[in-house]
């Protein structure tokens, strides 16, 4: 389904009324910001979709289908993404996953995917899963894997997806290891590391000079007693022995409870070593849940250091890292909760955009913490949402992208497209 231009313009002058009144209040408020290059950087500002999330998820216990029309093809899941950017103007690349997507004619998908404007974000290779015509089994680890043969079938796979993703003009792979061990005694956990990492360089010497690799790491599961890449300092271990291509890849459901994200963002960009994100919200554990949707006060946070730190090491906030979301829904329609993903995201960093920096360091400095707070609470407690309306409305999407999205009966359109048995490949 592909929206037309007229469609979201109908839409945008419907609500064009009191989006300007709030704006323009807003503006009032906050006259002493230079709001327009905010509303820029905000408009440059883009967020991987990944391949993975366009479908219904599942937990171990089962799955509902209960959309349909899920995209059956990359094409159609392609499609999907270019109806979400139409609508919100700032999900213009898609995350591929290999081999629960495999592309074919690399020069039809650049075509297809650049005529909705997007592009492909960083590629992701799947050593987690037994694949049906693999020679040996990931049971035991794949990188990590006492077994050489392992190892090498792990290492070509990977090698393998940085091919397809050079074809598709893609310049990052990121790695996630299912990798550890359930029980004490299992691993030995030096072997583990120094064979991770041996076959993470044999990896890192195929990417192409303008590539960058994303170790990312996960506290637990699908192993429970260790996992080889468990955290952001196993991350940076990998990360800085491999070399300056290499970066760690924060994804925010991957922590033990209670973790203070916004301050490993912060270090690891003094180290130079933060990569990119995989945005979700969790209440638990890795439950890939909707940005924003649980821990608002703690997506802000992070931005307010990613901000900070982008600028304190003077680096475009829009290019210089990789910005995916990492989600899976299980009761909602999948492109409505990406759009609110996308949404809570633009909200988090338009709040950090609008933190008076000037004066927070002035209360670090002098130890005022009850205005440092103060500071802080003001912006996030402040209602931005029509800044980012008005950067959605300047990149020609819509002002309100789930409003539009329910109104033009997405869905049933795709429903009537594909079908209402179909089902994405994923988890
Ligand atoms: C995992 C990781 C990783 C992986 C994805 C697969 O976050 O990014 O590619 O989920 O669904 O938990
Ligand atoms: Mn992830
Ligand atoms: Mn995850």
């Amino acid at each position: 389904m592909k929206i037309e231009h007229n469609q979201i313009e109908q839409h945008n002058d419907s609500l064009l009324t009191s989006h300007q009144r709030k704006l323009n209040n807003l503006k009032a408020d906050w006259s002493h910001l230079d709001i327009e290059s905010i509303i820029q950087k905000l408009v440059d500002f883009q967020i991987a979709i990944p391949s993975w999330a366009l479908g219904t998820g599942g937990t171990r216990f089962g799955r509902f289908a209960i959309t349909g029309g899920e995209p059956r093809t990359i094409e159609e899941k392609i499609e999907d993404v270019g109806l979400l950017h139409a609508l919100n103007g700032a999900s213009g690349s898609i995350s591929l996953h290999i081999p629960w997507d495999i592309p074919q004619n690399a020069t039809e998908l650049k075509a297809l995917a650049s005529s909705y404007g997007l592009t492909f974000d960083a590629v992701n290779s799947n050593t987690f899963q037994d694949q049906a015509d693999a020679a040996h089994s990931y049971k035991f680890g794949s990188l990590q894997n006492v077994n050489k043969a392992i190892r090498k079938q792990a290492i070509e796979h990977n090698i393998e997806v940085i091919k397809q993703g050079v074809a598709l003009d893609s310049n990052a792979l990121t790695v996630w290891l299912a990798d550890g061990s359930c029980f004490p005694g299992q691993l030995n956990f030096r072997k583990a590391f120094e064979n991770t990492l041996e076959s993470l360089e044999e990896i890192y010497s195929a990417l192409p000079e303008d590539w960058k690799m994303f170790v990312e790491y996960k506290a637990f599961e699908p192993n429970f007693y260790s996992t080889t890449v468990g955290d952001w300092g196993q991350s940076l271990l990998y990360a800085s022995k491999l070399g300056k291509k290499a970066y760690t890849l924060v994804d925010l459901g991957h922590h033990l409870p209670n973790a203070n994200i916004e301050q490993i963002v912060s270090l690891l960009l003094m180290e130079g070593k933060l990569g990119g994100f995989h945005f979700n919200d969790s209440k638990y554990g890795d439950d890939d849940l909707t940005a924003g949707s649980i821990k608002p006060y703690q997506l802000f946070l992070i931005f307010n250091e990613l901000v900070e730190g982008m600028d304190a090491k003077g680096m475009n906030h829009a290019k210089d890292l990789g910005w995916m979301i990492d989600a899976s829904h299980n009761v909602k329609d999948p492109l409505e909760d990406l759009l609110q993903s996308v949404e809570a995201i633009m909200l988090a960093y338009a709040q950090a955009l609008f933190v008076d920096r000037k004066a927070l360091i002035e209360a670090q400095e002098t130890n005022d913490v009850a205005k440092a707070q103060e500071i802080l609470q003001n912006t996030f407690r402040s209602d931005l949402r029509s800044i980012v309306a008005e950067a959605r409305l300047r990149a020609g999407a819509a002002l309100s992208p789930i409003g539009l999205y329910r109104n033009l009966s997405c869905r049933n359109n795709l429903v009537q497209q594909r079908g209402q048995k179909t089902v994405a490949t994923g988890l």
